[in-house]
């Protein structure tokens, strides 16, 4: 099984490297298979054409929509500013158009403002309702129909950060909401560190997605659990992650692995081929063990057993 990857345009950007310097990058990296954008983010003040044509060879996974601004601090789709909200759902709108331009698959939901930090600051029912309602509009928007190209929504969850509390901050909450929302073309984007910092096991999270038919995305990185580190996949928890590879393979997973890191102080190109390589390595070890072998482990719920075959992963 051979994986699909994207990194992230920011780990550039960030460092005064336009997109278009990002995409060169890519298109030389071994390993990159698609793109991944930020909408509006990576669009403003670049030319979409001249985008596609520097892409070259890769595809493009899909765009995360980022609402930015005072305006959306209160809320996105919970946000009361009815003109606001409308907005909210029309850059979704407008993330799906340019999608269908650039031939991918996936828009990416972080509901970073959809959240409380006080006491008494949230209708709870109201606001649940409003992001099932609006999720709605977008997913029958993105639905396809009369030639277009159906877009799947992909709703990635956060615990906290940016709101001390979020809405939608577990595996189980957005599994509930998808349910909710009841719409074929709503899943979601599990993110490893997202998964740590509410302690979710991040495989278990997969598994419950995936026989739903539900995993749409994956963001993988690493880190403590405490805050979201956005470290080198496998660096910190290097059996969770083979743990993870195996689950994608269980459920063939066929979408593409983005790498949601935070190159602040490395090289963003250096940084980015060294969790492709970590990935590839890890699945390499899997391969080693064995699908069936790990399975019967896993079958055994023997923690000597399951010390047994970490130790021979790394032998
Ligand atoms: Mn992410």
């Amino acid at each position: 099984m051979s994986f699909k990857y994207a990194g992230r345009f920011n780990s550039f950007v960030f460092k005064n490297a336009t997109v278009y310097d990002a995409i060169d990058s890519y298109r030389n990296m071994k390993g990159i298979t698609h793109l991944e954008f930020n909408y509006p983010e990576h669009f403003t003040g670049y030319d979409i054409d001249e985008i596609i044509r520097r892409k070259g060879h890769l595809g493009v996974n899909g765009l995360a929509v980022r609402w930015r601004g005072a305006d959306f601090k209160p809320g996105d789709f919970t946000n009361e500013n009815p003109e606001t909200r409308a907005r909210v759902i029309a850059m979704c709108h407008e993330a799906v158009d340019v999608c269908r331009k650039l031939d991918g698959s996936v828009v990416t939901l972080w509901l970073e403002n959809d959240g409380f930090d006080y006491p008494f600051q949230m209708d709870y029912a109201r606001g649940w309702h409003q992001i099932i309602d609006g999720i709605r509009e977008v997913a029958d928007y993105a639905a396809g129909s009369s030639g277009k190209k159906e877009i799947k929504i992909s709703i990635e969850y956060k615990p906290y950060e940016e709101r001390n509390f979020a809405m939608v901050d577990s595996t189980g909450m957005t599994m509930y909401l998808i349910s909710e929302i009841d719409r074929k073309n709503v899943g979601c984007t599990l993110d490893f560190c997202h998964m740590l910092m509410k302690h979710d096991n991040p495989s278990f999270g997969i598994a419950l997605a995936a026989e739903k038919g539900k995993l749409f995305g994956l963001h993988m990185n690493d880190g403590y659990g405490w805050q979201d580190s956005g470290m080198i996949f496998g660096s910190v928890n290097p059996v969770l992650a083979m743990e993870f590879i195996y689950y994608l393979r269980l459920y063939n997973y066929d979408g593409v692995v983005f790498f949601d890191t935070f190159p602040i102080r490395e090289d963003p190109f250096k940084e980015t081929q060294a969790n492709i390589d970590a990935f590839e390595k890890i699945n390499a070890l899997v391969d080693k063990i064995g699908m069936d072998e790990i399975a019967k482990v896993i079958r055994s719920k023997d923690g000597v057993k399951v010390s047994g075959l970490m130790l021979d992963m790394l032998k």
